[in-house]
């Protein structure tokens, strides 16, 4: 028996009524509370016997945490919580409120990695629920901060636009989280973000609950620091309360939640907690906290707590909430017993099943051919994103600069003038919040379309992505979804202007999410085509996109020659391109050039320098960087007897090493070679070209690519490499 548990049942027996009180509306709020907090307790032990057994695989606990559970049961079951990994006592309240789900059964389902998790799909130990309306989180400690403020913002910008949301018009965000957890920049920047809302007088209805039990696993809070610093963030309502406190609890957590509420401004709610048993099931604490500390702590027990509250004022007796606790007790054994009989998750492929990609018919066909005026790449995305939010009032526009300015680069012009302030807007200088918006909007249903300024600036908030964006349909086996589409302006070829930071060509970190969906426009006669598959994919899936735009080809207007206007386009108003379509440029049938990006404007001219040599190639655009177009790109490369690779990223972890990569295993039996930028920074003025990919190098490795040897032989009339 833990030492918890043995101090719990010898506490409540030496607890003595003092005559019935008179009775109070909390008595059965307390009751519950009790309730809650003991369900909370009993499914922390029974997780540590489970793994014991290695038939359990999580005890990180919400012991001495399980005062949360007032919040769970005075919020609304539709209230969405996004919430601290301690939060077995929340859980348990909001079930017993919304009466509809099997709280205990499912929490052991999490534990066990069973199939039949109402969640996760036993894909991970989250707390969460469709029906309670609790968003499940990572293991990233606050990094579900932004999306808790992005997504209080949009209840009310739902309100504002008449966009529909799956929560009432009144509804706040519950978002909790730990004391050490306060101190992460990404939760300092969402509470900034908050404060700074509120400043604006903007709706951001969010309670931050900050679980303050002095220490993340070793280390130590200093005393009153989680307080002075929650307590000053400017226009945030800041209550605390303690959690061995039953009916100031009760009373505070009802305060905090009508004023967020009523006021739909942010408010901080500082809760005063203890941990029992540990930072989790392998943690012996004893290693850094002294015994005496430990046992102080088991004084502030707060299941121990209601229950005093409840024989003192005389709603239930000693005995009576014993036989509760071991109620309890048992219910979650004969639950653990029903449980372990289920299923574990299967395959690899129900695994995937969430994030997998749905790829349609794969297509390589020419660009489209669009009408009216020719446009530059800038412009062609400017007349796509009009186009997309006047045919979905639902789609969102944001970023820095984007509103007013219309972007850095004129992108988003006009936009903020015909579309209006609520769904064209400038952020905050933050790019964890640009992507914490679209987590929270994404959620609430409305289509972001947040732009990030270059590349460079994506990688420092690569984990709302990675960590957040991505997994959501994972850890909810899809009941959650945050389609979106990142556009992010970047890579390279800027003649030496703006160094590395404008001139970033690093892609990797964006192709090995699973699940994330990588774009990269070239010319502005498909870059509209493959916005609308962006969108599509963001609104009709949920899939997370990620649309890289080559910042030097936005302007282009030449290809060859000064004038041919070879790099404008008309619109094209027709297209939709799904992922695995790729398109070509050329007929020639000596060598097929792989590439995307800046690597597609190369390519074309260094097919015309090879074209003027007699050796003709075709280019092809693969534009979908993640999941790669694998059945285009292996049926393309079949139809030619050499392969190049043009990659403007980086040799190491770069593109080509993907695409390489995916003609061997196809086994692809023809000369297969590679161009890449170096692996390094790229400096500032002319130096730039030292690194980066140049056409003379793409010329060159054609000639040795087909060396000597005999060129493919020419199809006859109409190319039977034509398809589409
Ligand atoms: C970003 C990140 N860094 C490190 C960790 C590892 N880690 C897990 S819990 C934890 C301590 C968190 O302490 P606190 O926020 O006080 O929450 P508590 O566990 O005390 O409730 C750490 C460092 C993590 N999960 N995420
Ligand atoms: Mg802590």
């Amino acid at each position: 028996m833990e030492p918890i548990d043995e101090h719990f049942v010898r506490g409540v027996r030496a607890l003595e009524a003092h005559g019935a009180a008179a009775a109070s509306e909390n008595d059965g709020a307390l009751s519950r509370l009790f309730d809650a907090q003991a369900q909370s307790r009993h499914l922390d032990l029974v997780a540590r016997s489970l793994q014991a057994e290695g038939r359990g695989y999580y005890t990180i606990g919400s012991a001495g945490h399980e005062s949360n559970a007032a919040l769970g049961l005075l919020s609304r079951v539709d209230d969405p919580a996004l919430l601290h990994y301690r939060s077995g006592g929340f859980y348990a309240a909001r079930a017993s409120v919304a009466g509809s789900t099997e709280p205990v059964r499912d929490v052991l389902r999490s534990l066990t990695s069973s199939s039949q998790d109402p969640m996760s799909g036993g894909r991970h130990k989250v707390f969460g629920h469709p029906a309670l309306h609790i968003v499940p989180q990572t293991s990233t400690i606050a990094s579900h901060l932004p999306r808790a403020v992005g997504l209080a913002y949009a209840l009310d910008l739902a309100r504002a636009t008449g966009v529909r949301t799956p929560w009432p018009e009144d509804a706040l965000v519950v978002c909790s989280f730990g004391d050490a957890s306060a101190n992460h920049s990404t939760a300092a920047g969402a509470l900034n973000a908050a404060a700074y809302l509120a400043h604006r007088r903007v709706g951001c209805p969010v309670l931050f609950v900050c679980e303050d039990n002095g220490i993340g696993i070793s280390t130590r809070s200093p005393r009153g620091w989680p307080g002075a610093a929650l307590r000053t963030l400017p226009g945030l309502a800041y209550r605390q309360v303690d959690g061995d406190d039953p009916e100031t609890l009760l009373s505070v957590v009802a305060e905090s939640l009508a004023e967020v509420r009523r006021c739909r401004r942010p408010g901080v709610l500082h809760l005063r907690t203890v941990r029992l048993m540990g930072h989790a099931g392998s943690d012996a604490e004893i290693a850094y906290r002294s015994q005496q500390e430990i046992l102080a702590d088991y004084e502030r027990d707060p299941l121990l707590a209601s229950a005093r509250v409840l024989v003192e004022r005389g709603v239930a007796t000693a005995d009576e909430l014993l036989d509760r606790y071991e109620a309890a007790r048992r219910t979650v054994l004969d639950e653990a017993a029903h449980v372990l009989e289920e299923e574990p998750i299967g395959s690899r492929e129900t695994v995937v099943a969430p994030i997998a990609v749905s790829a349609p018919a794969p297509s390589w066909a020419a660009p489209p051919v669009g009408t009216g005026p020719a446009l530059t790449l800038a412009q062609a995305i400017n007349a796509t994103l009009a186009e997309l939010m006047a045919a979905h009032p639902e789609t969102l526009v944001f970023g820095q600069d984007v509103a007013v300015k219309g972007g850095v680069y004129g992108v988003t012009r006009g936009l903020h003038k015909r579309f209006g302030a609520r769904r064209v807007f400038d952020t905050l200088l933050d790019e964890q919040t640009i992507l914490g918006v679209a987590l929270g909007t994404a959620l609430a249903g409305f289509v972001p379309i947040p732009e990030i300024q270059y590349l460079a600036y994506l990688h420092n908030a690569e984990d709302q992505l990675r960590g957040e964006a991505a997994t959501l349909a994972f850890f909810s086996d899809g009941h959650y979804r945050n389609g979106m589409v990142v556009r992010v302006a970047g890579l390279a070829y800027q003649k030496g202007f703006g160094g590395h930071f404008h001139n970033d060509n690093s892609l990797a970190v964006l192709r090995d999410v699973p699940g994330l969906v990588l774009a990269v426009a070239s010319h502005p006669a498909e870059a509209p085509g493959l916005l609308r598959g962006c969108v599509a994919l963001a609104r009709d899936e949920g899939r997370v996109c990620v649309l890289v735009e080559p910042i030097a080809r936005y302007h282009t207007r030449d290809l060859v020659e000064d004038g041919d206007g070879r790099w404008t386009a008309p619109y094209a108003d027709h297209d939709t391109a799904p992922p695995g379509s790729v398109v070509w440029h050329g007929e020639g049938r000596d060598a097929l050039l792989v590439t995307f990006g800046n690597g597609v404007y190369l390519s074309r001219r260094a097919a015309a320098t090879l074209a003027a040599e007699d050796v003709d190639v075709t280019v092809l655009d693969l534009r979908w960087l993640a999941p790669l177009p694998v059945e285009a790109l292996v049926a393309a490369a079949g139809e030619f007897g050499a392969v190049l690779v043009v990659d403007e990223t980086r040799r190491s972890g770069g593109v080509a090493e993907g695409v390489v990569a995916t003609l061997v295993d196809h086994g692809y039996p023809g000369r297969l070679a590679r161009v890449a930028s170096a692996d390094s920074f790229v400096p500032l003025g002319p130096a730039a070209e030292t690194v980066l990919l140049g056409e003379d190098e793409i010329v060159a490795a054609v000639h040795r690519l087909l060396g000597p040897t005999p060129r493919s032989p020419r199809p006859g009339p109409g190319g039977a490499h034509r398809r589409s």
